[in-house]
């Protein structure tokens, strides 16, 4: 995928008041840290779109970009950082939750996992919690670069298997690395693949 002009369209706290548009757009979520930003920006293959941080939880704005005026991402703040209250962390999820219900134009959801640690309680719930939402997921294990392929492929192992007591049929998987760019092409294959179901 060639990605010519890519826009940052602005940062909202309130869903309802984003942008209406019938442009299919994707979300892209996970906890803090596990590498959104920059597999945002590996995504469209631009430096500094989406703001990387080293700061967890900085982010608690839904933020919009637009791809060369025919796609939408929205970067959806980090779920679940601790040291954020727990007002601020149910304000969070109100805000997610509330996006991923009414976003009209919501394609489907990128749930980024970070592929170094074993599954966490945390991404495992929010995953179910999606999938009873009946809300089109797509999973995305994150920084694959750091682990040999024997790991790698137990730790992809370890996701599937605690998924498994919920689903019946596990959500498509991508292994990522924005590190060397490992899962750009499946994501933008899943992202076209879901605009014209019937091509190719
Ligand atoms: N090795 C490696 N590090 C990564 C990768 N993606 C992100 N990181 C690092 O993980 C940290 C968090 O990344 P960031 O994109 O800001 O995460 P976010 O909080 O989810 O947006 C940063 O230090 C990144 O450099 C990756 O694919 N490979
Ligand atoms: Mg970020």
């Amino acid at each position: 995928m060639q990605i010519k002009d890519p826009k940052y369209l602005g940062s909202w706290e309130k869903s309802l008041e984003m942008p209406h548009t019938t442009l299919p757009e994707f979300a892209f979520i996970g906890r803090s840290n596990v590498g959104k930003s920059s597999l945002i920006n590996c995504v469209v293959e631009r430096k500094e779109l989406a703001r990387t941080s080293s700061k967890p939880g900085k982010t608690q704005t839904l933020n919009l970009y637009n791809i060369d005026g025919w796609m939408q991402i929205c970067d959806l703040p980090g779920y679940g950082y601790a040291k954020v209250s727990k007002t601020m962390r149910n304000k969070f999820s109100n805000m997610i939750r509330y996006y991923l219900k009414n976003r009209e134009n919501l394609y489907a959801l990128f749930i980024l996992v970070d592929l170094r640690i074993p599954p966490q309680p945390m991404d495992i719930e929010f995953i179910n919690d999606c999938g009873m939402e009946e809300i089109p997921l797509i999973l995305v294990g994150t920084k694959s670069d750091k682990l040999k392929a024997p790991e790698l492929e137990s730790q992809v192992q370890a996701i599937k298997d605690a998924l498994s007591e919920f689903w019946e049929e596990l959500p498509p998987f991508i292994i990522s690395s924005s590190e060397t760019k490992l899962g750009r092409d499946e994501i933008w294959s899943v992202i076209t693949q879901s605009i014209q179901p019937n091509q190719q």
